[in-house]
């Protein structure tokens, strides 16, 4: 693997305003060589946790599918240059133009530019190779728009997303360019096989038991360091792809890019086809995690309102 700071200055990656130590933070490994291979790929993912698949979608659909999101925010009046160096404009008339915070978001999410990317031929073939069956994506998504000051805190995805089956894959996609800067993805070196994190999850359903925290506060950095750990991430580029297992931990750094650009990305989950599927996730009004629907993401807020993934 590649040493990711010998290729990228110190203190590009942050968190909640503090540098990534260089000790700490690593690059992904490439698998997209491994495409067109389903044995090799399952046993890669099975060995690292994740897969990272450099430029898996073809950049236009990923470019019609951002525009088509950054024009919905800039009729809203949050970004300007919607096909261009997307940048926040900090105001907002979302609330005035869209009261329903879940149905805008939902329209902006669902848009067919959108859907062509998460439930079109490409990515479901690729997820039906993951699996080596045929695989259907989760109908409810997670689209984020990242503004300065914004980060995802360390978690796993098992305790939302696996009532129903636990063959269940997350894909994160990057839908702009996603620098250092921008606040990416991470994902913790080696913590889907930490015997004390898969039982931490045991038997934890975050819609069901909400006095459990799945969220870990520590700082990314103080964490991975302490666990002998390193923070794996890319400068990624529309259309990269992590796909990645139910047990991972992962999360985002912030968003501290000095232009004011804003970092979009979605994740979206697969399962096999013949497997029982969660309502709360499929169908055209996914109550989502909390019943809240769309209106429960952070997405669904104004780009000016403050908030941040715990
Ligand atoms: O993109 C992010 O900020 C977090 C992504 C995430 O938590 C996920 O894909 O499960």
């Amino acid at each position: 693997m590649t040493d990711f700071a010998a290729e990228s200055p110190a203190g590009r990656g942050r968190a909640r305003g503090r540098a990534i130590p260089d000790a700490v933070i690593g690059q992904l490994a490439d698998s997209a060589g491994l495409v067109g291979q389903p044995e090799a790929l399952a046993s890669r993912l099975a060995e690292d946790g994740y897969l990272f698949l450099r430029g898996a979608l073809p950049t236009k659909l990923v470019d019609r599918a951002r525009h088509g999101v950054f024009h919905r925010l800039a009729a809203v009046d949050e970004v300007i240059d919607p096909e261009g160096e997307t940048r926040m404009s900090g105001r907002s008339r979302r609330l005035e133009l869209a009261p329903d915070r879940g149905a805008f978001w939902q329209s902006v999410s669902e848009q067919p530019a959108m859907r062509a990317v998460t439930h079109g031929p490409e990515l479901t073939a690729l997820m039906s190779e993951m699996f080596a069956l045929p695989a259907r994506p989760f109908d409810f998504i997670f689209l984020r728009p990242g503004v300065a000051g914004r980060y995802t805190n360390i978690h796993c995805d098992k305790p939302f997303f696996t009532r129903e089956t636990q063959r269940v894959l997350t894909c994160w996609i990057a839908l702009g360019p996603v620098p250092l800067e921008r606040g990416p993805l991470f994902v913790v070196e080696g913590s889907h096989r930490w015997p004390d994190v898969k039982a931490a999850v045991e038997g934890y359903d975050v819609g069901r038991d909400r006095d459990r925290q799945n969220a870990i506060a520590d700082h990314p950095a103080d964490f991975a360091a302490a666990r002998g750990s390193r923070l794996l991430t890319t400068d990624f580029r529309p259309g990269d792809l992590v796909v990645f297992d139910m047990f991972l931990l992962h999360g985002a750094f912030d968003n501290h890019a000095d232009d004011g650009a804003v970092r979009l990305s979605c994740d979206v989950r697969f399962q096999p086809l013949e497997d029982a599927v969660d309502p709360r996730y499929f169908g055209p009004q996914p109550t989502g995690t909390t019943g809240a629907g769309y209106g429960e993401l952070n997405g669904a807020k104004p780009l000016t309102e403050d908030w941040h993934q715990r």
